[in-house]
């Protein structure tokens, strides 16, 4: 039976300023994932530095840095079975030039900076992605912290 999957997602500074929130949220129930934990938030340059760490020797990452931390986002946690997978599928490529419409990153991105949403791309990162924005009682329903 295939497993039951959380990942991480974020609706980006662009796509928060276009309104288009209640658009992409609208894709992820559509969809069948579940919304587990949602937040808007504004990130500070250490939030978004610590978030992207893997991409500090890259030469985009200032600027990934300055437009993360632009205006608000809204951080998610989605679950379902293969659900990695699934909203990797429904963002699209990376850069907006190339993704398809109907991804979320073709409707409503701009380019390979400004493209609207991140999604975790395996279980590790899932995982690290998650705790780094959300505490267990965010997400998890209290009975099942129970003993
Ligand atoms: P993805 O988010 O599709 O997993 P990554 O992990 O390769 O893509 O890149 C992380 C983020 O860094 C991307 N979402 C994108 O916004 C940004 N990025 C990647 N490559 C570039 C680039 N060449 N120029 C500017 N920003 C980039």
């Amino acid at each position: 039976m295939p497993e039951s999957q959380r990942t991480f997602a974020i609706i980006k500074p662009d796509a928060v300023a276009k309104q288009v929130a209640g658009q992409i949220i609208a894709r992820i129930e559509e969809s069948g994932l579940e919304l587990l934990a949602i937040k808007r938030l504004q990130l500070d340059d250490r939030l978004a530095q610590g978030f992207y760490a893997v991409h500090k020797e890259r030469p985009f990452f200032g600027d990934l840095v300055k437009f993360m931390t632009s205006g608000p986002v809204i951080a998610m946690v989605l679950e379902g079975e293969e659900a990695i997978q699934r909203w990797r599928d429904l963002m699209g490529p990376t850069n907006s030039n190339e993704a398809p419409a109907g991804t979320l990153r073709g409707d409503f991105g701009t380019d390979i900076e400004r493209n609207a949403v991140h999604g975790s791309d395996a279980p590790e990162t899932a995982k690290l992605e998650i705790s780094y924005f959300f505490n267990a009682g965010e997400i998890q329903a209290l009975v099942e912290a129970l003993p």
